[in-house]
């Protein structure tokens, strides 16, 4: 499969998300990656409810909405997310992940796990048969423009190994962290299906997303 990207919205300014949003449409992105952060578990702030909604207006690309916030549960009926978006969640945060992705099946959300540089693989083999998705994080969580962490790029291998080895569906690997190109060819390799990207790589405004877009993703395509 060709790689995939998606923008992470919480990059943009507020005046460019409608750009960004339009030109993820036009390039082919598979959805807009979107940022909850609560200020505890991880020390920032990001994207709320008013954020959520006026991206839904403005597109109807899926939301690839990653909490990275304690309660997770509560975040669903707060931002009413919709069906058809998709939701990635810390599963050590939920006291309860396996009933938190039938919940979100449930609504007719798509369902994922998202995982920390220093989460063991193991943790999530239960969560697999209720599991869409994984997001891999190859930086700490709570903030853009980090460099990927050591092992970061040996997990991607070891993570597509393992989804394969335990479930027989093909399990999407989304990367969230510094998928800079040459990063981002090795990713590719690894095993990764989506990058997330942000200005590290192809939001330096909106006027020049598309070019380095396309650059990015021939490169990237060329690998294989
Ligand atoms: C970080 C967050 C990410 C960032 C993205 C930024 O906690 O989950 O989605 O927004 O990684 O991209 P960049 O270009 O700074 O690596
Ligand atoms: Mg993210």
């Amino acid at each position: 499969m060709p790689i995939q990207i998606s923008p992470s919205i919480m990059c943009a300014k507020v005046e460019e998300f409608y750009d960004y949003c339009k030109l993820a449409e036009k390039v082919g992105c598979p959805f807009i990656h979107f940022d909850i952060m609560d200020g505890h578990y991880v020390k920032n702030s990001a994207l709320g409810t008013q954020q959520y909604k006026d991206i839904k207006r403005i597109t109807n690309l899926p939301i690839d909405i990653h909490l990275m916030v304690t309660n997770p549960e509560d975040y669903i009926e707060m931002f009413d997310v919709q069906p058809g978006d998709r939701v990635a969640f810390h599963p050590e945060t939920s006291q309860h992940a396996f009933k938190l992705l039938q919940a979100l099946h449930s609504k007719g959300i798509t369902a994922g796990l998202a995982v920390i540089p220093g989460m063991s693989l193991h943790y999530i083999e239960e969560l697999l048969i209720e599991t869409d998705f994984i997001l891999d994080m190859t930086i700490n969580p709570g903030f853009g423009g980090q460099k990927i962490v050591p092992g970061g790029m040996d997990k991607i291998k070891r993570m597509r190994q393992f989804l394969d080895e335990h479930s027989d569906r093909h399990i999407p690997i989304l990367i969230d962290g510094n998928t800079v190109i040459d990063n981002a060819k090795q990713m590719y390799l690894n095993g990764a299906d989506v990058l997330i990207v942000g200005p590290s790589t192809l939001m330096k405004g909106p006027d020049r997303f598309e070019e380095l877009y396309y650059a990015y993703k021939k490169e990237i395509d060329a690998v294989k």
